[in-house]
C-alpha cells in the first residue's frame, strides 16, 4: 500500500525543512496543507519539491480535511511540523494498516510519553481535559485507547473520505477516532514519544477552546 504523509503547517518556516527532509523516506507521496502561513513555509517546502495546497484559512481541522482529498495514497500519515513527533515512527504507525489489522493507528502518548503534558498548569489542565474525554470514548465503545488527541497517526485513506470530518479545529483528531469507532473501523495504537515543539507556540489555547473540545465530543457520543 502505497503512503501519503500529510503536514499541515502554520507558520513553520523554523521547522519544516528538517521534517520534510526526515519524512521523505518514509512516503510514496508528500503534501503540505498549509494554513496561509505568513513566513516561508510555502517557499520552503516547495524548494524542497513538495507539492504544497491550502486550506480555507479555517483551522487544522480544515487543513486535514483538505489534505485527506487530495492525497493519492493508500495510507495518509498526519504529522505535525513542528518537531513534536518523529518521522522515525512511521513504519510502525502504517504497520498495523499495511498487515490488514486496523483502518487508524493513533500515536499513543499514553503509552509512549510526552513532553508537552506535564509541567505547567496549562498542560496539567490540557491532560486532564483529554484524559476525561478519553475515559468517555472508551466507556462509550468498549475499548482501552490511551491517547484521544493526538495528531500523529495513520489511517486508510478510503476510511478517512467516509467519516464525513466536520471540525475546523484540533478538535478533528478526536471527532475522527470517534467517527472510526462509530462506523466500526478498526482503531489501534502504537507508543510514540511526543517531544516539546521545537520553536514558537502550540495554536491551542484552551482558554479559547475548551468548550469546543466538550460540544464537539458530546456530539460526537450519539
Ligand atoms: N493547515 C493548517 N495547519 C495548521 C493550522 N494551525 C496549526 N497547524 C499545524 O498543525 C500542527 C499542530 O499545531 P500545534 O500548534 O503544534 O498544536 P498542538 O501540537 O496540538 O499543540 C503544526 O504542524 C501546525 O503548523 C491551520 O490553521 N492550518
Ligand atoms: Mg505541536
Amino acid at each position: 500500500m502505497t503512503v501519503t504523509v500529510i503536514i499541515p503547517t502554520k507558520n513553520e518556516e523554523r521547522s519544516i525543512k528538517k521534517i520534510i527532509n526526515r519524512c521523505k523516506k518514509h512516503a510514496d507521496e508528500m503534501l503540505i496543507v498549509d494554513g496561509h502561513s505568513k513566513d516561508n513555509t510555502r517557499k520552503i517546502a516547495e524548494e524542497l519539491s513538495v507539492r504544497v495546497v491550502l486550506d480555507h484559512g479555517k483551522g487544522k481541522g480544515d487543513g486535514l480535511r483538505v489534505g485527506i482529498q487530495e492525497a493519492k495514497g493508500d495510507i495518509i500519515v498526519f504529522i505535525d511540523a513542528d518537531g513534536s513527533h518523529d518521522p522515525e515512527d512511521i513504519p510502525q504507525l502504517v504497520k498495523p494498516i499495511q498487515d490488514g489489522k486496523a483502518d487508524l493507528v493513533v500515536g499513543s502518548r499514553g503509552k509512549g510519553g510526552s513532553d508537552e503534558l506535564h509541567g505547567d498548569v496549562e498542560k496539567l489542565l490540557r491532560m486532564i481535559g483529554s484524559d476525561i474525554i478519553l475515559i468517555g470514548i472508551n466507556k462509550r465503545w468498549k475499548v482501552h485507547l490511551t491517547d484521544s488527541q493526538n495528531g500523529f497517526r495513520a489511517i486508510r485513506t478510503d476510511v478517512a473520505r467516509q467519516l464525513d470530518l466536520k471540525e475546523n479545529i484540533t478538535t478533528i483528531e478526536q471527532e475522527m477516532t470517534m467517527k472510526c469507532l462509530k462506523k466500526g473501523f478498526r482503531v489501534d495504537e502504537i507508543p510514540t514519544h511526543e517531544y516539546k515543539r521545537e520553536y514558537g507556540d502550540s495554536v491551542i489555547k484552551l482558554k479559547k477552546v475548551w468548550f469546543r473540545y466538550i460540544w464537539s465530543f458530546l456530539k460526537n457520543l450519539i
